[in-house]
């Protein structure tokens, strides 16, 4: 597989900064109570989100948890309507009665943003069944959390999903804990990607099935293997990006489950920080590049900010649209 350009790798620093900036300035939002309900931020997880949306080919999919800030925006979703949704705005992705949740945008085939853990994993299966049935060459990159493997809709969809022969990849987002519980707390099998063996998915496709989600080229490869490989062989494969998140589960978890000293740690291999050593170590010139996109991206923040503050809020009618009674 070819080396990704300079040029790729600075779009990519690009995305995980935006993403970066978005969700401070959405914890930001939320402390002055202008974004209500939960708010769960990816900060840490950036590479896997953009390196997943890098991967997909032009008909691909993709579909996720409550965690979907991150791959909205990588997925390419308009950052101000997505910051619109956020503050429940009209001019929102989802209308402005989603919220933080449940982004989605049908155009840039990302399903969503779903809020019940694991409940969207046979939406995914069906996603793929369509893709199947009309044998159209599409592959569904389904995202779920650690905590998700341990749901029941797990069992069925990777089960179904096999038995079908669906063109899925199931991508656990391995950062360590559900709400506060650690993997091997909660998972008889904490080496996940081991889970697809009881579903007779493939364990040795030719590379590895467990990657580095911390490094956006790592992920980028990996998932793009395969990608290649579900497309060719008409089978799903389960991966797994371990990663991990900077902040708590959601807004104002006291996060007695980990130390300090932990999230330091893993702070010191901040995939924004890896990804800019490793362009810079290769091209020092990018340096200003670099800083200049930082920048630019807080401006195009405060401009999704304005956005979203100056649209109005829905109508009654909205309210009571698509809604069955
Ligand atoms: C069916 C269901 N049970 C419980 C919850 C409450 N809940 C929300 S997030 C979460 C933890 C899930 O952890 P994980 O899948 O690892 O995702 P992460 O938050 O780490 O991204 C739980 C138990 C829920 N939303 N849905
Ligand atoms: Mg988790």
């Amino acid at each position: 597989m070819a080396a990704p350009t300079k040029e790729t790798m600075i779009n990519w620093y690009r995305q995980m900064v935006l993403i970066r900036r978005f969700e401070e300035k959405c914890a930001e939002l939320y402390q002055q109570g202008k974004i209500g309900g939960f708010l769960h931020l990816y900060i840490g997880q950036e590479a896997t989100g953009v390196g997943i949306a890098a991967a997909l080919r032009q008909n691909d999919h993709a579909i996720t948890a409550y965690r979907d800030h991150g791959i909205a925006l990588a997925m390419g979703l308009d950052v101000n309507a997505v910051m619109a949704e956020m503050l429940g705005k009209r001019t929102g992705v989802s209308g402005g009665k989603g919220g933080s949740m449940h982004l989605a945008s049908r155009e840039k085939n990302f399903w969503g943003g779903h809020g019940i853990v694991g409940g969207h994993l046979p939406l995914a299966a069906g996603i793929a069944l369509k893709a199947k049935y009309l044998e159209e060459d599409e592959v569904v990159v389904a995202m779920m959390g650690d905590g998700a493997t341990n749901i029941g809709y797990f069992h069925e969809s990777l089960n179904l999903s096999a038995v079908w022969g669906l063109p899925v990849l199931w991508l656990v987002e391995n950062n360590g804990y559900g709400m506060g519980t650690a993997v091997d707390r909660a998972s008889g099998q904490a080496d996940l990607v081991k889970k697809g063996i009881g579903y007779g998915l493939e364990q040795d496709p030719g590379f590895s099935l467990s990657f580095n989600g911390m490094d956006v080229v790592e992920v980028h490869e990996a998932v793009s293997k395969g990608i290649e490989w579900i497309s060719r062989n008409g089978r799903p494969l389960f991966m797994e990006s371990r990663t991990y998140r900077f902040q708590g589960h959601s807004m104002g978890d006291p996060e007695r489950y980990r130390t300090k000293d932990e999230v330091a740690r893993y702070a010191e291999g901040d995939p924004i920080g890896v990804l800019r050593n490793r362009l810079i170590e290769k091209h020092k010139s990018v340096q200003a590049t670099l800083d200049k996109i930082e920048v630019e991206v807080v401006d195009e923040i405060a401009k999704a900010v304005e956005f979203a503050e100056s649209s109005p809020v829905p109508t009654y009618e909205d309210l009571v649209s698509y809604v069955y009674a």
